[in-house]
């Protein structure tokens, strides 16, 4: 296979209501799609990193630069195909966001051109998967009640709410006793808090949460080992998990029983895959996050899914629950579930005048 270019467009959608999350509220999806140009065929990928780095260290314009000066020139004249990128791109450390959105790119390339849908390379055993919603900060706990009353009639499977100091115990109690004991209930902290607030995170305990997300930095795997000692409610990692390897890490230590795959964050589809892989030789259940992404981050993201080891409903929402208009056919829910593109590669491409309508900056990196 030949790469003789990635086009890279950097689109700006706006979201249907502000999301707030411990690191800042965004209002505006901004973030960059690439398709690669092969010899046998295109194909889509999209880079997760929001435009500032306060989720991870990746922001938009920092993916848009190693691309075009580092990651891209990497794969110029023949290689065998999306398992060969990872290695080609290995000798530049970090940019995992940057990395993962030119690999699917090029693996969307590969399996159109084999007539293989990423479901089935991937591994997945499911055609439809339970749809859990991530559910902002609010200003009042009304307005919180108001937005979970309306996820869960339109069929969510599984709710989480995003904690930071000051807004945890409450909310969680408010949702628990006005929609009941039934409801797959989780939070999300996004590193908010220390180790020092443990006794304080054990007062989530009665609530009977799924899980705990990421409550300490991403780095304190030592401390969420120490946390999970005090605190009852199973804790999950995501900023942490950065690649197999850390998995591994964690579970080893004791730093979490359960794992958010995104497949921005740990460089790729198959690094998901030998994290999801190394989940199930230890018991760890996964589920799929997300990064409100497009249709075309969705489409792979439900693939995921759709893997055995995926026995927690995932951050895979609907079209709606983001976008107004989404850049591809949108992703509708349907007994609170999505159906897994079964098209060849990720089964699914953007409407060139939706696309055309949010892109706001297109660079051609040629090889
Ligand atoms: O921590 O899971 C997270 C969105 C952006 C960045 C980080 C996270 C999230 C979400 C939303 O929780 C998940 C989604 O619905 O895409
Ligand atoms: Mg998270």
């Amino acid at each position: 296979m030949k790469l003789s270019g990635v086009e890279v467009r950097r689109i700006e959608m706006p979201l249907v209501a502000p999301f707030r999350t411990s690191f800042g509220t965004q209002t505006v999806r901004t973030l960059l799609l690439l398709r690669a140009v092969t010899d046998e065929a295109e194909g889509w990928g999209e880079c997760v990193a929001m435009p500032d780095p306060v989720y991870s260290s990746e922001y938009v314009d920092g993916c848009a630069d190693v691309l075009r000066r580092f990651l891209v020139p990497a794969l110029a004249g023949e290689f065998s195909g999306a398992t060969a990128v990872a290695p080609s791109l290995r000798k530049f450390r970090g940019h995992r966001m940057a990395k993962a959105a030119l690999e699917t790119a090029v693996l969307d390339a590969e399996l159109r051109a084999r007539g293989v849908p990423l479901s089935r390379e991937l591994g997945a055993t499911r055609d439809r998967v339970p749809c859990g919603v991530s559910v902002g900060i609010m200003d009042s706990i009304p307005e919180l009640l108001d937005a979970v009353d309306g996820y869960l009639a339109e069929g969510y499977v599984r709710i989480k709410l995003k904690i930071e100091p000051g807004w945890d115990v409450e909310p969680v109690r408010a949702v628990r006793e006005r929609f009941g004991d039934d409801v797959l209930l989780q939070v999300d902290a996004n590193t908010a808090y220390t180790l020092g607030d443990a006794r304080h995170l054990a007062k989530l305990d009665p609530f009977d949460l799924l899980l705990i997300e990421q409550p300490l930095d991403e780095e304190e795997l030592l401390a969420h080992a120490e946390l999970a000692k005090v605190v009852r409610t199973p804790i999950c990692l995501d900023e942490s998990i950065t690649s197999a390897q850390a998995a591994a890490d964690a579970i080893r230590l004791g730093a979490c029983q359960v794992i958010n795959i995104k497949p921005g964050r740990v460089g790729g589809y198959l690094e998901s895959r030998r994290i999801h892989d190394v989940c199930a030789a230890h018991g760890i259940a996964v589920w799929c996050g997300g990064m409100l992404e497009t249709g075309i981050g969705r489409a792979v993201n439900v693939a995921l899914a759709a893997l055995p080891g995926c026995t927690l409903p995932g951050d895979t929402s609907a079209s709606g629950r983001y976008y107004r208009t989404d850049i591809t056919t949108p992703f509708v829910l349907d007994d609170g579930h999505l159906t897994v593109p079964t098209g060849p590669g990720i089964g699914i491409a953007p409407d060139q005048d939706a696309l055309d309508e949010v892109t706001v900056k297109t660079e051609w990196i040629p090889l």
